[in-house]
C-alpha cells in the first residue's frame, strides 16, 4: 500500500437484496482485497451474514443480505468512496430508486475516528446509528469502538437499536467464515 504512512482502519457496511446475493457479497470482498492499496482483515474483520428486513425505500423489496467487513487503506476517505462505488459498478450495480432495490451497495461506515461532512461524503455514515442491520455486525467486530461524533460504543448504541427498533428483523444466517467457506442458508441466497 502507498500514500499515508500508516494504513487508516475502515468499517465498510455491505448489502444486496438483488441476485445471487451471497454470491455478490463474496465478490465484493474480495474485489476489495485485489485493491492495491486495500486489504481485508480476514483473520478478525469479516462479520456474520444477517438477513434482514428492507428499511425505506420503495414497498415490497426483497430482504437484504447485510454485513460489514474491516479494511485497511492507505487511500484518503474520499478516494475509498471512489474505489467503493467503481467496485458496485463492476458488479452490475444500476442506480434506481433511492433506498431501492440493488446487487451491491457498500458504505463507508467509519473511517479511524475521522469526521467528514463533504456533499458527496458523510463519515460516521450519517445513518449508521439507526440501523439495526449495521450495528449488529458491526458489533461482533468492534463492540468498544467509540462512534467518534456521538461519544458512545458501537456495543451501546447496538443495544439502545435492539430495544427501540424491536421490529426490524435482522437474522443471523451464515457465520464469520462465510466468504471464505461454506454458505448462507439457502432461504437467504435464494432470493432474485
Ligand atoms: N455518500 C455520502 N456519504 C457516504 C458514505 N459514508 N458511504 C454518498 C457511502 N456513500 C456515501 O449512495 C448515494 C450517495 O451517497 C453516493 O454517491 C455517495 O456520494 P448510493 O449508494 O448511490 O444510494 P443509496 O445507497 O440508495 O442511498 P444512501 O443514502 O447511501 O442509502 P443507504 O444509507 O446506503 O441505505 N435496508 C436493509 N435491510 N439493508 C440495507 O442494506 N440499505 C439501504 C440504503 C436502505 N435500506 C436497507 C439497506
Ligand atoms: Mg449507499
Amino acid at each position: 500500500m502507498s500514500g499515508r504512512r500508516h494504513p487508516a482502519q475502515v468499517y465498510l457496511g455491505l448489502g444486496a437484496n438483488l441476485g445471487d446475493l451471497q454470491s455478490a457479497l463474496r465478490a465484493a470482498v474480495a474485489a476489495l482485497d485485489r485493491h492495491p492499496d486495500m486489504a481485508v482483515d480476514w483473520e478478525q474483520g469479516v462479520a456474520s451474514l444477517y438477513e434482514t428486513s428492507p428499511l425505506g425505500g420503495p414497498p415490497g423489496q426483497p430482504p437484504y443480505l447485510n454485513t460489514v467487513v474491516r479494511i485497511f487503506t492507505s487511500l484518503p476517505a474520499g478516494v475509498l468512496l471512489h474505489e467503493l462505488l467503481a467496485i458496485e459498478d463492476a458488479q452490475g450495480r444500476v442506480r434506481g430508486a433511492r433506498w431501492g432495490p440493488r446487487t451491491l451497495d457498500l458504505d463507508l461506515l467509519l473511517y479511524d475516528d475521522a469526521v467528514i461532512d463533504e456533499p458527496d461524503l458523510v463519515v460516521p455514515h450519517p445513518r449508521l446509528h439507526e440501523r439495526r442491520f449495521v450495528l449488529e455486525p458491526l458489533c461482533e467486530l468492534a463492540p468498544r469502538l467509540v462512534h467518534p461524533l456521538l461519544r458512545v460504543s458501537v456495543a451501546e448504541l447496538c443495544e439502545h437499536r435492539r430495544h427501540v427498533a424491536a421490529a426490524q428483523q435482522v437474522n443471523r444466517v451464515a457465520g464469520r467464515d462465510w466468504a471464505t467457506v461454506g454458505g448462507a442458508s439457502s432461504a437467504a441466497s435464494a432470493h432474485s
